[in-house]
């Protein structure tokens, strides 16, 4: 029996994509990724996961503000990366370390802005997670959930009006879908056929809240219908699962065809942030069976089949990426934080005399 387009629609947004099994093998004839692209795709994020644990340990021990991890999470952020042209913009969230990564952030203009030292190029004002770089095309988020969304619409839509071929994708988790900001930006973009990709790391939480009880919908993807454009639900953990999705909806973007929202079925393996404390309210039986499905894991599995990819060359890279890390951290770390006079510095155009005489007050008072 042949299904209606709604009917396909549906059993897209119903379905678990996968290209990317579980044990390393694929579910296709051939990887949508040539293997030079996935070797360098492994190396992000086995670099994101590294800097990761290495951040939660730094603030654990009092060297560096509040974290927010992105372990569990990497295949989404660095496939979807992958299927970005340079030239496209990025609207992240807090937990996106991977995608900063496989953006090119340099690790040295990383590492000051974790740190808010001297040499951040925000001055210490943001939080750690507060990415944001203006060269590699990555828009500088702000706190409140989902508040990014619909300035990557409006992004977006402003390219088009100049000529330009743009495509923006912002990403977000299961608990922004409950936001204002989440409707409003996918109606918007549904109603106009923007070029945008929204991309829903769907981490099973928001904070200690289950998806259980974000939405009463069957699952995130199926969201997309309401505003009548198409949604895909692919497994987050598979590198090429979330590339292929993600490449399919930057090329109907591109195209003028407008919006998809991908969810990727993901999965936080560490706490919400350096704040709480997991235990609290998930079972270790539930990380446990999660951590069999690490997205770091099942790649590497793919390439020791499908390369000469072995333990000794991912302990060799593992240690460079760790004396880089190292390396990268003690120099941060030795950098002063930004002088006093700077507190005012780009935050208004004209200073207000009270301001003035706080500033004075502040430089006399060392
Ligand atoms: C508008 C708004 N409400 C509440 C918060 C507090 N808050 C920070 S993170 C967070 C959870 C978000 O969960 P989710 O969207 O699933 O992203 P995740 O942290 O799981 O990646 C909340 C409620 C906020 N930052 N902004
Ligand atoms: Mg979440």
């Amino acid at each position: 029996m042949e299904l209606s387009e709604s009917e396909l629609i549906d059993q897209k947004s119903d379905e678990l994509f996968q290209i990317l099994r579980p044990d390393g093998t694929l579910s296709f004839p051939s990887s949508p990724l040539m293997a030079g692209d996935m070797h360098q795709a492994y190396r992000n994020m086995l670099l994101t996961r590294i800097l990761d644990e290495k951040l939660v340990a730094l603030q654990r021990q009092g060297r560096m503000g509040t974290y927010v991890s992105a372990s569990g999470q990497e295949a989404s952020q660095v496939g979807s990366m992958l299927a970005l042209k340079d030239t496209d913009w990025v609207f992240p969230m807090y937990r996106d370390l991977g995608m900063v990564i496989q953006r090119n952030v340099p690790l040295e203009v990383l590492m000051n802005k974790l740190f808010g030292n001297g040499k951040d190029l925000s001055l210490g004002r943001d939080l750690p997670n507060a990415f944001g770089w203006r060269k590699q095309r990555i828009f500088t988020l702000a706190a409140p959930i989902a508040s990014h969304l619909q300035i990557a619409v409006g992004f977006a839509m402003a390219a088009s009006y100049r000529g330009e071929k743009v495509v923006t994708l912002s990403s977000f988790g299961d608990g922004a879908t409950s936001s204002g900001e989440f409707h409003v930006s996918m109606n918007f973009a549904g109603v106009y056929k923007v070029a945008t990709v929204f991309l829903c790391e769907n981490n099973q939480y928001a904070i200690s809240v289950p998806v259980t009880r974000q939405t009463a919908s069957r699952n995130i993807a199926v969201k997309a219908r309401a505003y009548g454009f198409g949604g895909v639900r692919v497994d987050g953990n598979d590198l090429l699962a979330v590339y292929s999705a993600t490449k399919d909806a930057v090329e109907k973007a591109r195209r003028g065809d407008g919006p998809t929202l991908i969810e990727c079925v993901t999965y936080r393996l560490g706490a919400h942030s350096t704040s709480d404390d997991w235990k609290k309210y998930r079972s270790t039986d539930e990380v446990e069976q999660w951590r069999k499905r690490d997205p770091l894991i099942r790649l590497r599995l793919y390439l020791e089949k499908s390369s000469s990819w072995n333990e000794s060359a991912d302990t060799k890279l593992r240690k460079e990426l760790e004396t880089m890390v190292n390396e990268q951290i003690a120099r941060a770390e030795k950098i002063p934080p930004p002088p006093a006079e700077t507190m005012f510095s780009d935050v208004y155009a004209h200073l207000f005399p009270n301001f003035v005489e706080e500033e004075k007050n502040e430089l006399d008072s060392g």
